[in-house]
This record gives structure tokens, C-alpha cells and sequence, in this order.
């Protein structure tokens, strides 16, 4: 079965849909993990960089490729989100009626990162749903380029003209993070002084990226949505950072790596669903006897009924006096 067949695509929709609101107990019960198979891009930038008009045209020519292409928005305002299609109504709808082409908008939860804090699971789905391709868009500067970094194997930062300042803000974390740096809007004044801009950022700050030859070097690619040759250039960049890593980068390792990094991330949620359920009561326990209450029921798999709460805190709160 293909990820374009109706009934996959149908099984796909509903297991996202589950996926939006399950507890880490859900997650554990139902994961398949990752073999890795898809290639995994992921936009980011400032809003209204141009994120959502690029994967738009970026996808139709990344079509050539063999398989179906996934595009996930996380951000519910997001032009990839059905409705507001904005300025790119007639593009993104014509994308939408493509039977190889899957696109939805993500909820960012309660993530403050930016991301959906499930992302990780999400992309597991449409992996293994059969897609040889998923596009992410998240909004962000900072923090979220990070946090991207570990669900997808290209990073694309996106900036437009305007956003110097926001490389100012960026400096100290973006030169780790991209793999690819667009100037998108090159049509419009000051597309230039941000590319030179950004070279200056990135000569200065990564000396060691100059070195070996066998290191990827990000490169800084002008594009705009008018100009078809630019995005070509873009596709063109995404498959030579891909095929960087597949003859530099060991891929047990990078999935080894994605592993640790998603277990982080359900712990971190299983931390707040405990902290959520905890009885009112426990806080005022001293901190030494409240974090073993806490420790003490991130191992529960299942969620506890309120009786056995409610014997628990009795329990701890006759321990504690
Ligand atoms: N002039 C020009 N306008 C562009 C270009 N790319 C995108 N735009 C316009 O910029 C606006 C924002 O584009 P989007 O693609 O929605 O940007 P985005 O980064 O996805 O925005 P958010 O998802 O809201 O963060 C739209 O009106 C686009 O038509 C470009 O290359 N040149
Ligand atoms: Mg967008």
C-alpha cells in the first residue's frame, strides 16, 4: 500500500488525529519508532519570511522524486492551514488536489518552544505511513530552530529582507542549526545586504566550518517565489545536504540520537501530565517528599483512579508529618 492510496491516507489521518491529544501511555502503546526512511525537511524562520509560498514551490518540483511528500504546518495560523491560504490560495490549493501530496496544519499544543511537542510521534505516523518525504514548517527564531534540528535531517532557515535585526537576535544559536540559509523575497530591496549580512555572521562565527573539507558547508542561497530557477537551486541544495549526510553521517547514530532526544521529550510530558494530576494536597508536602511523589508516579503507565490517589496522598501526607 502507498501513501497515496485513499485508505492509507484515511488510517494516516485518523492515527494524526489521535495522536493530537494521546498521553505518553498512548504514545508507548501504540509507537513503531523510526527505520528512518523518510527524508525530513524542515522550514523555519520569522512569520511572513515566505516559509509557507517556498514549500509550496519547493514541493511541486521535489514531486520529480520518487515518492509522496508529506507538508506539515505547525502553527494553526499558518497559510498551510486550510482556510487562510492567503496570498497563495490558487498555489497551495492546486498542491492540495495532488493525490502525492499530503498537507495539514499541527496544533502547537502546549510546547512553548514553538514545535507541537508531540512532533516527534506525528513524524513517526507519516513515516510509516509510507511518505518518502515530509516538509516542516514551524515559526520561529531562536529556540524553535534547536528544537527542529532534532526531528528532521535538513534544516532550512528562511529570513527576508527586513530581518537583519533578527539575525542580530539569532547570532549566538543559528550557525549550529541551519543547513541551508535562504534570503527569500529577493525581489525586494535589502535582499542583498541581508545575504552579505548573513555571510558576515557565519564567517565570524564558525571558523571551525571552514576546515575540513569533508564539513558541510551551509550554504546562502537568494531565492524568490517569482523566480523558478531560485527554487530549483533550493530543491537542488536540500538533495546535496541529503546526500552529505548519507556519505558523511552514520544514520544508526543520527536515529540513535532522534531516539534519546524523543524519550526526552515524553519524559518532559509525562513530568507535566504527573504534575497536572497531582492532588492539591501533596504541595504542601516539604520538596524532598513531594519530588518522590512526583518520581513515584511518572512510572505509572496507566492513568491512576482517583481512589488510589487519594490513598497514595494520604500515605505520603502521614509519611511527611
Ligand atoms: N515579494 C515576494 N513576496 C513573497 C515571496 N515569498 C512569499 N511572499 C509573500 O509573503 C507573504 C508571506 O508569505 P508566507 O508564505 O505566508 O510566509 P510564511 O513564512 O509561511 O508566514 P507564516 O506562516 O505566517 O509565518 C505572502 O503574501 C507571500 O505571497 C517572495 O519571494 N517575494
Ligand atoms: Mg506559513
Amino acid at each position: 500500500m502507498t501513501a497515496s492510496s485513499a485508505r492509507q491516507r484515511r488510517l494516516m489521518a485518523r492515527a494524526l488525529s489521535r495522536a493530537a491529544d494521546a498521553s505518553v501511555a498512548e504514545v508507548l502503546a501504540s509507537t513503531r519508532g523510526s527505520a528512518g526512511v523518510c527524508r525530513r525537511i524542515g522550514v523555519t524562520g520569522p512569520p511572513g519570511a515566505g516559509k509557507s509560498s517556498l514549500i509550496t514551490a519547493l514541493a511541486r518540483r521535489r514531486l520529480a522524486r520518487d515518492g509522496d511528500i508529506a507538508i506539515l504546518a505547525v502553527d494553526p495560523t499558518s497559510p498551510v492551514s486550510g482556510g487562510a491560504i492567503l496570498g497563495d490560495r490558487i498555489r497551495m490549493e492546486d498542491l492540495a488536489h495532488n493525490p502525492r501530496i499530503y498537507i495539514r496544519s499541527l496544533a502547537s499544543r502546549s510546547s512553548h518552544d514553538g514545535l507541537a511537542d508531540n512532533l516527534a510521534d506525528i513524524l513517526e505516523i507519516v513515516e510509516s505511513a509510507g511518505f518518502a518525504e515530509v516538509i516542516l514548517e514551524t515559526v520561529g527564531v531562536g529556540q524553535v530552530e534547536y528544537a527542529v534540528r532534532h526531528v528532521v535531517d535538513t534544516t532550512l532557515l528562511v529570513l527576508m529582507p527586513g530581518a537583519g535585526d533578527q539575525i542580530q537576535a539569532m547570532k549566538s544559536g543559528i550557525l549550529e542549526t541551519a543547513d541551508v540559509f535562504v534570503v527569500n523575497k529577493a525581489d525586494q530591496p535589502g535582499a542583498r545586504q541581508l545575504a552579505a549580512e548573513l555571510a558576515s555572521v557565519l564567517k565570524l562565527k564558525a571558523p571551525d566550518r571552514r576546515g575540513s573539507s569533508d564539513d558541510w558547508q551551509p550554504p546562502i542561497l537568494s531565492t524568490s517565489i517569482q523566480d523558478q530557477a531560485s527554487v530549483a537551486a533550493l530543491a537542488e541544495a536540500v538533495d546535496r545536504h541529503q546526500a552529505w549526510l548519507v556519505r558523511h553521517r552514520d544514520v544508526d547514530e543520527r536515529l540513535e540520537r532522534r531516539r534519546a532526544q524523543h524519550v526526552g521529550s515524553l519524559v518532559a510530558r509525562r513530568v507535566a501530565e504527573v504534575l497536572k494530576e497531582l492532588p492539591a494536597e501533596l504541595l504542601h508536602l516539604p520538596l524532598t517528599s513531594l519530588y518522590e511523589a512526583v518520581v513515584e508516579r511518572l512510572t505509572e503507565t496507566r492513568p491512576s483512579s482517583g481512589v488510589e490517589n487519594d490513598h497514595r496522598s494520604r500515605g505520603l501526607l502521614s509519611k511527611a508529618r
